[in-house]
């Protein structure tokens, strides 16, 4: 146990039509109501700097973003696969494999999710609604960013259910790609009814844990996300 909070690199976001890279505010807001000092991660593609980024962090937040090159688990790029940031898949990539040799805690997001998956060695759907079907639309536009789209059933007996004490919960949806096949090491958590894979984490790491939804886009004051920060930042201490 450090006598300070822990220090959580937070992967940065590129807009392609001004060139800049930027934080989307929430994760830091819930990172810092919850006890950790988030910093942006540099977003460079050299590696060497992202190396030595990792040695004074205590854990890594991989945010959303742009659909994974899907180079990275060996398909071709689909029509349906949406717009791809070549610059933010190297570092995502390299920061997701680094900090698993590193024992630095990961907690995934959206893209951070799928990013786990793909980095170590797992493939994804590249568009749910053309190649799974349209029981649940996963990215409903709904008014609100912490909006209810669907249900999650946690499988038995992995942590991210244990963490919330339950069974089910209620979730916002922003996607449409998911897991399609898990990497070595990656368990699936918790699934959507139509059997999108909507959480997973890894059976040997302490804490390596992806959420598809949204839990940042939710009232600092929502017990399932202020749990689930808790739990990320308390692996970092
Ligand atoms: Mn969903």
């Amino acid at each position: 146990m450090k006598n300070r909070k822990p220090l959580i690199g937070v992967t940065p976001l590129y807009d392609p039509e001004t060139d800049k890279w930027w934080i989307q505010l929430p994760y830091m807001k819930h990172l810092e109501v919850n006890g950790a000092v988030p910093v942006m991660i540099q977003p460079t593609t050299d590696t060497n700097t992202l190396e030595e980024t990792l040695k004074y962090l205590d854990g890594v937040l991989l945010t959303g973003g742009p659909d994974v090159d899907p180079a990275h688990y060996g398909e071709k790029i689909l029509p349906e696969c949406g717009y791809i940031c070549k610059e933010r898949d190297v570092i995502d990539c390299f920061i997701a494999r680094r900090a698993m040799e590193l024992d630095l805690p990961i907690f995934g997001i959206c893209r951070g999710h799928q990013v786990i998956n793909a980095a170590l060695g797992g493939a994804l759907y590249q568009d749910i609604p053309s190649q799974i079907g349209k029981s649940i639309n996963h990215r409903p536009g709904l008014p609100e960013p912490h909006d209810i789209a669907h249900t999650v059933t946690f499988t038995e007996g992995n942590p991210i259910a244990r963490c919330l004490g339950r069974k089910t919960v209620e979730v916002n949806s922003f996607h449409h790609q998911s897991v399609k096949t898990p990497a070595p090491g990656i368990e699936i958590a918790a699934t959507s009814p139509d059997g999108v894979v909507e959480a997973l984490y890894h059976k040997e790491h302490r804490f390596v844990w992806g959420l598809q939804w949204h839990p940042e886009k939710m009232p600092v004051t929502d017990p399932v996300s202020i749990k689930l920060f808790s739990a990320f930042i308390e692996a970092c201490k």
